[in-house]
């Protein structure tokens, strides 16, 4: 069936209005996606009609809420392959999935051990595992990047090695788009016995993932980028990594025996969900997932692959334009700097134009400095995005270009 944007953005109600008096024109995606009608109606359907607390009530209505959140649990299996619906576990998003993991490890890594990074990861995929390092004594290590916003991955062997714990990475990058070599560095991870992570942040809404064929240790989703509802994450973890290590928060649902001396822990997933969980966003998901899955990510991937060349290409006319992330393999991320204009400045004349980008470091900071810049624009896109939002970009560029110079 062909791709029809114009359907797809009818089930997006947010897009169809205006922003100072300009036809809103939404390309923030790498920071959050909309919401389909679709999401918003099963959030709302749950409230109107079987809202409840889960896994703890005999009544009706907590067994359909159980039911309904635990089939989602079911469908993320599927969507990424997993092999029991036990590894999948609900967090509140990529951050607390990651932390999650890092603390975890706290008691398995010691001094003499490290962690190794890449230049490339957003903050949560950071300071978790530098706060690991400062309790335990292991060294952090990254893999270097080029001037194109591509991994060096030849020195591997001398990074990744013996004395590695885990290597998390990126699979895209939020800021310069990079997809990244998944493959060959699991492989390498592998050979040496390292755990592994892969954060999917920005994989989830543009790229179909099956962790099996990977053979990941650890894999993080975010419901709100893949059109979902906020405040909620998904964690693959292979059961005997999941069941080797400690959870890091304490509380209800999360034990088997609580006395007041002491307490055992569930089994998977429960023993890393303690308290009540985001019902209502795990509904909204699967509804999401499902509008995701029918679309098709492949097709959605490939109407934005077909933007972001129309953009860079219409970019590139602009005086002093420079696109910061220019790696051969790249997803629908366009971040650039325009020479002597501060990107914050920009970001507030495209709003003005009714443009939604987001300016800044883009919560990497040492991205920023590799490429000795503050900040850049960011214009990410998604799948309701069309080329003649494209057009309206360049041309309120342009327009804030000729104002700022
Ligand atoms: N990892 C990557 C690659 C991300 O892009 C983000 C969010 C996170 C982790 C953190 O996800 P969270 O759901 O826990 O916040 N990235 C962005 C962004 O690029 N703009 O706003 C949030």
């Amino acid at each position: 069936m062909a791709y029809n944007v114009h359907d797809i953005r009818k089930q997006f109600p947010i897009l169809n209005q205006e922003v100072h008096g300009q036809p809103l024109v939404y390309l923030d995606n790498a920071a959050t996606a909309q919401k389909p009608l679709a999401v918003i109606n099963a959030i709302s359907d749950y409230y109107l009609k079987y809202n409840a607390n889960v896994h703890r009530g005999v009544h009706t209505l907590s067994q359909r809420a159980t039911d309904a959140m635990e089939s989602v649990r079911e469908e993320v299996r599927v969507h990424i392959n997993a092999t029991e619906a036990a590894e999948i576990i609900f967090t509140r998003g990529i951050t607390d999935s990651i932390n999650t993991i890092a603390y975890g490890m706290s008691n398995r890594i010691h001094q003499g051990q490290n962690v190794v990074i890449t230049a490339m990861e957003h903050h949560s995929n950071i300071v978790p595992w530098q706060m690991l390092c400062e309790r335990t004594g292991a060294e952090l290590r990254h893999i270097p990047m080029d001037e194109h916003g591509e991994l060096v991955i030849n020195g591997l062997e001398d990074i990744v090695d013996h004395n590695t714990a885990i290597v998390a990475f990126n699979h895209i990058s939020n800021t310069l788009g990079t997809i990244n070599p998944v493959e060959e560095i699991l492989s390498r991870s592998r050979e040496v016995g390292a755990w592994t992570l892969v954060d999917g942040a920005q994989s989830g809404p543009h790229a179909q993932v099956d962790v099996q064929s990977w053979d990941v240790d650890f894999f993080t989703l975010s419901s709100h980028k893949m059109y979902g509802p906020t405040g909620l994450g998904i964690l693959y973890g292979k059961r005997e990594r999941l069941e080797a290590i400690s959870p890091y928060q304490g509380g209800g649902e999360m034990i088997a025996t609580v006395t007041l001396e002491k307490s055992t822990y569930a089994g998977l997933p429960h023993k890393f969900e303690a308290g009540t969980p985001h019902v209502e966003g795990i509904i909204g998901f699967g509804a999401a997932l499902k509008f995701l899955n029918e679309i098709g990510i492949e097709s959605i991937s490939a109407h934005e692959q077909n933007l972001l060349e129309y953009a860079t290409e219409k970019c590139s006319k602009i005086e002093g334009f420079r696109v910061i992330g220019n790696a051969k393999n790249k997803a629908s991320v366009l971040s650039f700097v325009v020479d002597g204009i501060h990107s914050y400045d920009l970001g507030v004349l495209l709003d003005q134009q009714g443009i939604a980008v987001r300016t800044g470091q883009h919560c990497t900071q040492p991205i920023m400095d590799a490429f000795c810049i503050q900040g850049t624009v960011r214009a990410s896109f998604a799948m309701y995005n069309t080329f003649d939002e494209i057009d309206s970009f360049m041309s309120a560029l342009s327009r804030a270009v000729t104002m700022l110079r």
